[in-house]
């Protein structure tokens, strides 16, 4: 750690060399590691299920197998936390390191904002970088969020990544884990059309991991993590994958649920619908039908939700949260054309993630028109620690469980 955070204090053209590498080797590690551990799992799933100590143990090791450059950077927030706790521990050394992270969010890094082991807030160290990235921006900077929500493997870091450039981590073999949060300047011509200085986006996990299902409290941990993505972004994207439509219902649900909570505390989040996989380029005609049994089925939800919640039977999904079933819903063709690893990357699936990027910033106008207006960061920092004390401690995410 010591040397990292060395490497860190260089300038930042060093530091993003040193980054790029140290991911690109540790990408190679995992490599060489993680095949024969997937392989021995296989075949302990295959021979028998009565193994379950091993294949949890498999599991374990899978996971702490995939070292990234963001676990370093988990450390640092981590060292940052717990001498917080000890005052005499922060040192001149320790109360630099969250400067040297705004510096790395600034360049577009990634930074941890839901620890993907502990599922828990750092909120110590994010307080400390947002009002550190606060007053370097003169005070006056405003953002605008954007998240993605959906099933696991369902391509949400990929679309993140082709709408905006970035570069969250896209595997198959390593999972996105906890939620990040990732910071794009916007061009200043167009500062003042979009209403705003930086887009936050925001990538999480996907819901109903397999690795968790086996958990009694999945469903909760699910619940806390929609919860709070959606209540802090001014657009929420709800990914699916055609081909797992199944476990849609799951996902909506426990959104249905959030954006029930959100309405109870005074905000209207908008929802886009991006429907992944899908082959046929009429498909937006075609599934005028889908989408309106789609808007049914939420209307349904959100009733069934707000009886549970003891909230009356007069609730419509439009009034929970802003959704317009024709200019909301994407639909969007598959990203290789053919079998990776050798497959072209189809042309299509930038082509829609384009227009939709486009629609995206028109959004963002609208709002700006309307009565939402960008939120600076401090605004956002209490807003996430405000919504995260309620996730986590009174109660507000209702002890629901999915039916299936
Ligand atoms: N066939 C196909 N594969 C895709 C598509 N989008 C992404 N992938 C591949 O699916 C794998 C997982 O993609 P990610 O973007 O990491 O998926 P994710 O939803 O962020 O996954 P988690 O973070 O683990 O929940 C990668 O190997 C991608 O190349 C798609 O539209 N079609
Ligand atoms: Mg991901």
């Amino acid at each position: 750690m010591s040397r990292f955070i060395s490497a860190m204090c260089n300038s930042t053209e060093e530091c993003k060399y040193f980054l790029k590498w140290m991911r690109i080797n540790l990408d190679n590690l995992s490599r060489t590691h993680l095949p024969p551990l997937w392989a021995k799992y296989k075949e302990q799933c295959r021979n028998s299920s009565e193994n379950k100590e091993l294949i949890a143990k498999l599991d374990r090791e899978i996971s702490s197998c995939s070292l990234g450059t963001e676990h370093f950077l988990r450390e640092m927030g981590q060292l940052y936390e717990s001498a917080c706790s000890l005052p005499e521990a922060l040192t001149p050394e320790i109360k630099h390191l969250p400067r040297l992270c705004v510096k790395l969010l600034q360049e577009g890094f990634p930074l941890e904002l839901v620890d993907g082991d502990s599922s828990n807030i750092p909120l110590e160290w994010v307080t400390q970088v947002l009002k550190e990235l606060h007053d370097l921006t003169k005070n006056t900077c405003k953002i605008r969020v954007i998240s993605v929500l959906g099933v696991q493997s369902t391509g949400k870091s990929t679309l993140l990544n082709t709408m905006f450039g970035v570069q969250f981590a896209v595997s198959s073999d390593r999972c996105t884990r906890g939620a990040f949060m990732l910071l794009i300047r916007v061009k200043e011509d167009f500062k003042v059309r979009l209403g705003c200085d930086y887009i936050m986006v925001i990538d999480t996990e996907g819901l109903k991991a397999p690795q968790l299902a086996q958990l009694d409290d999945s469903y909760e941990h699910d619940n806390e993590l929609a919860t709070l993505v959606v209540g802090l972004s001014d657009i929420t994207v709800i990914n699916i994958a055609m081909e797992n439509s199944t476990e849609m219902n799951d996902i909506l649900q426990i959104v249905v649920h959030a954006f029930l909570r959100m309405k109870e505390v005074g905000r209207k989040p908008c929802c886009q619908f991006v429907h992944q996989n899908v082959a046929d380029i009429s498909a937006h005609d075609s599934n005028m039908r889908d989408r309106k049994l789609l808007l049914e089925q939420l209307n349904e939800m959100t009733q069934a939700a707000a009886k549970m919640e003891k909230k009356g039977n007069n609730y419509t999904f439009t009034d929970v949260m802003e959704y317009d079933p024709e200019r909301n819903t994407w639909y969007i063709p598959g990203l290789w054309n053919g079998n990776p690893p050798m497959a072209p990357v189809n042309a299509g699936y930038s082509e829609s993630v384009g227009l939709f990027k486009r629609s995206v910033n028109e959004k963002f106008m609208e709002q700006k028109s309307g009565d939402s207006s960008a939120h600076t960061i401090i605004e956002f920092l209490e807003w996430t620690k405000s919504l995260w004390q309620a996730v986590k401690y009174e109660n507000f995410i209702f002890s629901f469980q999915p039916c299936n």
